[in-house]
């Protein structure tokens, strides 16, 4: 584990606040980054002021007026090269994530090959950052619209994903000429630290300092202070609702805009016609990968009672079958959460959902012992349960029963929250009602695959309380941009435009 730390760059205490290079003194206090498998600590971290922030925001304004005008494809350059140095560091990359918030090992190297992947893709999106043309109603006219960089941006993000929800922002702005502030999670600072390491010696190999900033710091303090910021022109976050809901309005209250990707309340629906074997395995992977700790963890699960009977066996043997424990050993499938708190709030849903009438089939209870760590739990309800409507990061999964297509999904639209959802179904009819706009309200909605574990080619977010917002793939790049529409006149008249003469 040292070894792993080391190689980083990481020292038992790192300073909190990277204006490209570290910004040492004056620190806002200590904070502990503990491995939530043995709660043994990992490091610690010089919390960054206000003032600190500051010099972080003035160094990325000061880059922003040179970053701009380096050409998107040499923009793009600079970025391939971060994608080869996260290659080259993936393996610990991926076992930091794995140390700091309990991913497995797969799903830590999986994390990291997402930030690899968004860089590839971002590489060729440098050459590709398109507007269109368009036809002038005035002779000898010509229209066209260009994207240009938007300015320095905030990125803050959550403990679950701390290296590739960062690069899924950091990358595309990075080619489209912003410069990048970002304020990680006080439960993952280590890796935000590893990561910014990593691409910083890419950047500084090039002459470049303040593209990437870093600032660790309390939401109080410095979160507060980046999201009045006015010389922020986007402030794009991950995390609770409840975050979202406050971001949104004082970033809406300054007329920024804001990128926000929060809670999913996450739904599969199984068909009778649906092939049972791949529906056990997606349910499998969306409600307990990562333990449950993704946004787009399947918390809901409609069954049609016509299978029910038959699936749920299945599904409470495969629930027994999961390893859980250490997530750097071999044949793990559980992780710890996050940290004692989320133990908490996963005991506290369980005793909840009791209370509202479900009935736990399997796990709904802490594992003894040192570290984090729950069984992944499944528990009967019925849609009208209030605990039902809420997100709970830890692997639990409401099992319900329909009888018609139409009723599961007037019940899976039913939340607040409107990020993932999947169908599984053999019937092209079933998947393409899902899929239409009497469908699923979602975000993402899938066929034959489970709710999370996307890729990154396609824009991600959800609507409702999940924020409306979409980063990484296809156009997702035009949040990280402004358009300017240009009308160039080439002729020796001066028309105006809805046949207006203005002639003295
Ligand atoms: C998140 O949990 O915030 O689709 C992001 C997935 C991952 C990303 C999840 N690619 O599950």
């Amino acid at each position: 584990m040292r070894d792993v730390l080391a190689r980083l760059g990481l020292a038992a205490v790192n300073p909190g606040a990277y204006a490209g290079a570290p910004i040492v003194g004056g620190y806002a206090g200590r904070i502990e980054s503990l491995n939530p498998a043995d709660d043994s600590v990992l490091g610690a971290v010089e919390l960054a002021t206000v003032d600190q922030y500051e010099s972080v925001v003035r160094e990325a304004t000061r880059a922003f007026g040179e970053w701009r005008m380096l050409p998107a494809p040499k923009r793009g350059e600079i970025v391939r090269q971060m994608g080869e140095a996260l290659r080259a560091r993936k393996d610990d990359l991926g076992a930091l994530v794995s140390l700091e918030v309990g991913k497995i090992r797969a799903e830590g190297l999986g994390e990291v090959q997402e930030s690899i992947d968004i860089a590839d893709f971002a590489v060729g999106l440098s050459r590709q950052l398109y507007g269109l043309t368009m036809h002038s109603e005035r002779a000898s006219h010509r229209m066209y619209e260009q994207w240009h960089p938007l300015g320095a941006i905030g990125v803050i993000t959550a403990f679950n994903f701390p290296n590739a929800v960062w690069a899924w922002n950091a990358m595309l702005a990075a080619v489209c000429g912003d410069t990048v502030i970002w304020k990680p999670s006080l439960k993952a600072p280590l890796t935000a630290i590893a990561t910014h390491k990593v691409c910083e010696e890419v950047l500084a190999k090039h002459g470049w300092s303040g593209v990437f900033g870093l600032i660790i710091g309390g939401d109080k303090d410095v979160g507060e202070t980046m999201i009045h910021d006015h010389r922020l022109p986007l402030i794009s976050a991950t995390g609770s609702t409840r975050m979202g809901k406050r971001i949104g309005a004082v970033v809406a209250e300054r007329l920024g805009r804001s990128l926000l990707e929060l809670g999913g309340n996450n739904a599969i629906l199984v068909e009778p016609d649906a092939d049972m074997d791949i529906a056990v395995r997606g349910i499998l992977f969306g409600a307990v990968g990562t333990a449950g700790q993704r946004c787009t963890t399947t918390r809901r699960l409609f069954l049609n009672r016509k299978i029910s009977g038959e699936l749920v066996p299945k599904l409470v043997k495969a629930w027994t079958q999961c390893r859980i424990g250490d997530p750097l050993a071999e044949g793990t499938l559980v992780g710890p959460l996050i940290d004692a708190g989320a133990v908490e709030g996963f005991e506290s849903a369980v005793a909840t959902a009791i209370a509202q009438g479900g009935e736990v089939l399997v796990g709904g209870k802490r594992v003894e012992g040192p570290g984090n760590f729950v069984q992944p739990t499944i528990i009967r309800a019925t849609p009208q349960m209030p605990i039902c409507r809420e997100e709970t990061f830890a692997p639990i999964l409401y099992v319900f029963e329909y009888d018609t297509l139409e009723q599961a999904i007037a019940w899976q639209n039913d939340v607040p929250q409107g990020l993932s959802s999947s169908i599984f179904t053999d019937s092209f009819r079933s998947a393409e009602t899902f899929l239409s706009a009497k469908g699923s309200d979602c975000g993402i909605a899938n066929v034959n695959i489970g709710t999370s574990g996307a890729e990154i080619g396609g824009a991600f977010g959800g609507e409702k309380e999940t924020g409306g917002g979409r980063e990484s793939g296809s156009d997702a790049w035009k949040a990280y941009m402004r358009r300017q529409t240009n009308t160039l006149n080439w002729g020796r008249d001066l028309p105006l435009a809805q046949g207006i003469s203005f002639d003295v």
